[in-house]
C-alpha cells in the first residue's frame, strides 16, 4: 500500500544507527525487489552482494521467485550460489543479462564507480556490461566526491608475463600525478611467504593510489591505461550504472538514477 506523507520515517530518531553490515543488507534487500521471475542475474561478488545472494536463494525456496538463472562474478560469489541452490549458468549461454547486483569500492557523484578490491574486477566488467540493468548496492561510506578519493586502491588487472614492465608504464602515466604511488597486489600465503595475488583469470592485480582521487578526465585516463599492453582491465567502471541505491545510518535508502 502507498505511503501517505505522514508516514513515519524507516527509523525513529531514537533507534540505534545501522551498523555498516546493516547497511549493506538493507541496499541489497532493495535491490532484490527488482528481480523478477524469469530473469538472468547477473550475480555480484563482495560482503555487499552477499546479502543480495542470501535474499534471492531465500525467495526461491519460498517460491516468491522462480526459474532464475545466475551468472556469477567470481569463483566465490559461484560457490556461495551453489551452496544456496541458486540455478547457475554463464556469460557464453547468456550474452544478454537482464539484471546484474553488486556491490562497490567507491561511488562517485556521476556513478562512475571504482571496483576489484576484492580482485573481480574483469569478470565483475564483463557480466555488468552485458546486462541490460546494472544495479549497484552500497553503504553511505562508499560515496566519494571524486574517484581514488577514499584512500582505497584503483585496481589495474594485468598478465602476469613482465608484470614490472606494465608496473613501470603504469606508473609512467601518473608521474606527475601529486601523491601517486602503485604497487603489486600480494597476498600473504598459507606458508607465511608474501606471494601475488592472484586473481579468478590467473592474473595480477596493480593497485594504484591517488592522494586527492583522480583529478584529471576519467574517460581519458581510462583509454591511457588500457592502451599499455599487458593491462587486461581497469576497475574504474565509467558511465556503467544504471541505478545506485545507498543505505545510511538513520536506516534510508536512497536511489540515483
Ligand atoms: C566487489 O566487491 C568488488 O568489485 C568491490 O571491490 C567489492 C565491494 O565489496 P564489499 O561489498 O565487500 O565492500 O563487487
Amino acid at each position: 500500500h502507498l505511503l501517505s506523507p505522514s508516514a513515519p520515517p524507516a527509523m525513529s530518531p531514537a533507534a540505534a544507527p545501522l551498523s555498516q553490515e546493516e547497511q549493506k543488507r538493507v541496499a541489497a534487500y532493495r535491490a532484490v525487489d527488482l528481480v523478477q521471475s524469469g530473469m538472468v542475474l547477473g550475480l555480484g561478488t563482495g560482503s555487499t552482494a552477499v546479502h543480495a545472494l542470501d535474499r534471492i536463494a531465500d525467495f526461491l525456496r519460498r517460491g516468491i521467485l522462480h526459474d532464475i538463472v545466475g551468472i556469477p562474478t567470481s569463483k566465490q560469489t559461484e560457490s556461495i550460489a551453489r551452496a544456496l541452490k541458486i540455478p547457475l549458468s554463464d556469460l557464453d549461454a547468456h550474452p544478454v543479462i537482464d539484471l546484474s547486483i553488486d556491490g562497490a569500492d567507491e561511488v562517485d557523484p556521476f556513478l562512475n564507480l571504482v571496483k576489484g578490491r576484492g580482485g573481480s574486477l574483469l569478470r565483475e566488467k564483463m557480466i555488468e556490461g552485458a546486462s541490460k540493468k546494472f544495479v549497484v548496492i552500497v553503504d553511505e561510506s562508499k560515496m566519494v566526491e571524486r574517484l581514488g578519493g577514499s584512500g582505497l586502491a584503483v585496481p589495474v588487472e594485468i598478465i602476469p608475463f613482465g608484470w614490472s614492465y606494465t608496473l613501470s608504464k603504469l606508473k609512467a602515466l601518473f608521474d606527475l600525478e601529486h601523491g601517486f604511488n602503485a604497487k603489486l597486489r600480494t597476498k600473504v600465503q598459507d606458508d607465511g611467504k608474501e606471494a601475488p595475488f592472484i586473481t579468478d583469470n590467473g592474473n595480477y592485480i596493480i593497485d594504484l593510489y591517488f592522494e586527492n582521487g583522480i583529478e584529471r578526465d576519467l574517460g581519458m585516463i581510462s583509454d591511457s591505461i588500457l592502451r599499455i599492453v599487458g593491462v587486461a582491465e581497469h576497475g574504474m567502471f565509467l558511465g556503467m550504472a544504471t541505478s545506485v541505491i545507498v543505505a545510511s545510518k538513520e536506516g534510508e535508502v536512497t536511489v540515483i538514477n
